[in-house]
């Protein structure tokens, strides 16, 4: 018996259909509406979704990476055998009385040697709707089950206490329950794309990372390209995506969409050529409007997104939420299915903040021509990106390959509320993966080393934080569009056209070199309080001792001397 065949004798559905086509999926989308009193938009090809009022957002202390070893901080581990009983005791009937539905799937183009095929059986037609979006589907898949990633979905009795994502990263195996969260459910997303991915990528010599894909069309470097690894709801969509001001754009400059949440990097004859295994968009909602991203706001006009707790205008049949720069509609459905006149803005927020649109990669006004290279894209330059109120610039420049890391790896950021769990607490996120390592740390750490000292030429490393804000808690950086006048400075330090300012933590813009808005205090976006820096450094070597023996040796010299520089 196969794997498919022993979970359906475990799961039990009373019947079974292979989803591979897209009729298909249409027909689910229909149930959703039918079975389940979501709604179809008034472009009629889009539908409105609600979740279970505890089921918004990914659950990190309910993920699990199945190992006999601790894998070290930030990785909750159960040993294989406890994770096989548990398996079994979760998904036992768990499809009794349902439909289940095997979607075969690629990640990447798939006449690419970088591709990776996934079959995922759920008994969840949102789970089918949405990987249809965010993956593309493949039948050649169900030909021959070696290599492909399995991922096995279950709502079974959406008892939260039970919700579990558990990864067997070595038998390539992911299963979901207790939860239809697209997080923790679209196994082509977070579960296999990082956590099953980084872990191939171990083994294989390349990395599976959480970073966005640009090129920036200007007149400095000729298709300039960038990746970009930011933590969940930190500005990766809206970075992948940027709309230029009009003074950038009568000059020349554009920015085209590669990808924008999840980068595989293969080293190849000395360079990085990158992909991105997705076919859609699994973006954050609040905040996105006109003014922000009228980019992501064109792509969902286009038609075909599911929008995921957000509020609705019931007069127009449109998706409405905070942020969005239109008014509070007069009839409105709130993001848990009550319906309101002339609602009370104080009753709100009406979207959950965690609201999400899946939109097909095709809809994307500034999709880059090639997007789908099968041959990837060369990197000109890494950024890696936090959400801070202070302790860390808008940008800088890390000076080496070992700095960069080390910065990558105590990279802290803000909680949002992509995750369960309260927002706002200063945490570690080494390169914005925390939630998706698969290995420890340590080796992760080790790992990218080994890659980048492989190359013939490094690419730059730069770090930004959009989210400084001033004594009155306003943000210093108008942000978003804006963010091209960081870019540019990058662009142009990858050309050598400017030198910059050397401080204790790295490279930061001279003044004249770098395009402020006239609103902004060049000061106030690059004033790091030393002896805040100082007590970080403290704090970080705690951190590098937790990694304990997987931690490399680099590190702790960077470590130090960013210590002596500070002292002297
Ligand atoms: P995930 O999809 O969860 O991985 O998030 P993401 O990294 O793609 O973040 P996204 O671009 O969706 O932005 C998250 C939130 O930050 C949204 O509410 C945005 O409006 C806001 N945001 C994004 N970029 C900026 C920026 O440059 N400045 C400010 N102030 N807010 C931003
Ligand atoms: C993130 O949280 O980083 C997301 C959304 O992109 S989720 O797919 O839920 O992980
Ligand atoms: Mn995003």
């Amino acid at each position: 018996m196969n794997k498919l065949d022993e979970f359906l004798s475990l799961a039990r559905p009373s019947s079974v259909l292979i989803v591979d086509d897209y009729l298909k999926v249409e027909k689910l989308k229909e149930r959703l509406i039918s079975d389940y009193g979501f709604l179809r938009l008034a472009d009629q090809t889009s539908i409105w979704c609600y979740s279970h009022p505890q089921d918004v957002a990914r659950s990190e202390e309910a993920t699990f990476i199945a190992s006999d070893f601790a894998l070290g901080p930030y990785i909750n581990t159960i040993s294989k055998f406890e994770a096989r009983n548990l398996v079994k005791e979760l998904f036992k009937g768990s499809m009794e009385n349902k439909e289940a539905y095997i979607v075969p799937y690629v990640m990447g183009p798939s006449n690419s040697k970088f591709k990776r095929v996934g079959i995922t059986i759920t008994d969840s037609p949102y789970v089918v709707v949405n990987m249809a979006i965010l993956n593309k589907i493949y039948p050649d898949a169900l030909k021959n089950f070696d290599n492909v990633v399995l991922g096995f979905h279950s709502t079974a009795s959406m008892d939260m206490k039970k919700k579990r994502v558990i990864h067997f990263t070595e038998d390539l195996e992911v299963y979901s329950v207790n939860t239809n969260y697209g997080g923790n459910v679209l196994t082509g997303k977070k579960c296999f794309s990082l956590r099953i991915a980084s872990y191939l990528g171990k083994m294989e010599g390349w990395l599976a990372e959480h970073m966005l894909i640009s090129k920036i069309i200007n007149p400095i470097i000729n298709d300039f390209t960038f990746i970009a690894a930011l933590p969940s709801a930190c500005g990766k969509t809206n970075l992948a995506m940027l709309a230029v001001p009009l003074e950038y754009a009568d000059r020349g400059w554009s920015v085209e969409t590669v990808g924008d949440d999840i980068c595989w990097i293969f080293p190849k004859d000395g360079q990085l050529r990158v992909i991105n295994p997705e076919y859609g968009f699994f973006g954050v909602a609040p905040g996105t409007s006109k003014r922000t991203n009228p980019h992501f706001m064109e792509a969902f006009e286009a038609g075909n997104c599911v929008f995921t707790n957000t509020a609705v205008d019931l007069d127009k049949l449109e998706p409405w939420w905070e942020g969005i720069d239109k008014p509070i509609p007069r009839r409105l459905r709130t993001w848990q299915n009550l319906d309101l006149i002339e609602p009370n803005p104080e009753l709100g927020p009406f979207a959950h903040s965690n609201s999400r649109v899946t939109v097909p990669i095709t809809n994307c006004p500034c999709l880059y021509k090639q997007w789908d290279n099968p041959n990837g894209h060369l990197v000109h330059a890494i950024i890696f990106g936090c959400r801070r109120h202070s302790g860390m610039p808008v940008v800088f420049q890390a000076r080496s390959l070992d700095e960069a890391i080390y910065f990558a790896t105590m990279l802290k950021s803000e909680r949002t509320s992509a995750q369960e769990g309260v927002v706002g607490a200063l945490r570690h996120d080494p390169f914005a993966m925390r939630p998706f390592f698969s290995y420890p740390i340590g080796e992760y750490v080790s790992h990218w080393l080994s890659v980048f000292r492989s190359l013939k030429e490094q690419p730059l490393f730069f770090f930004v934080n959009w989210f400084k804000k001033d004594s009155n808690g306003q943000f210093v950086w108008p942000g978003f569009g804006e963010n091209i006048r960081i870019l540019e400075w990058i662009i142009k330090r990858c050309a050598c056209r400017v030198s910059a300012r050397e401080t204790f933590y790295g490279y930061i813009p001279c003044e004249e070199d770098i395009n402020l808005p006239p609103s902004t205090s060049y000061s106030q976006l690059f004033e790091i309080d030393p002896e805040a820096f100082e007590d970080e450094l403290d704090e970080n070597q705690v951190f590098l001792e937790a990694l304990g023996s997987s931690g490399p040796n680099e590190l702790l010299r960077v470590q130090s001397y960013l210590k002596d520089q500070l002292q002297n």
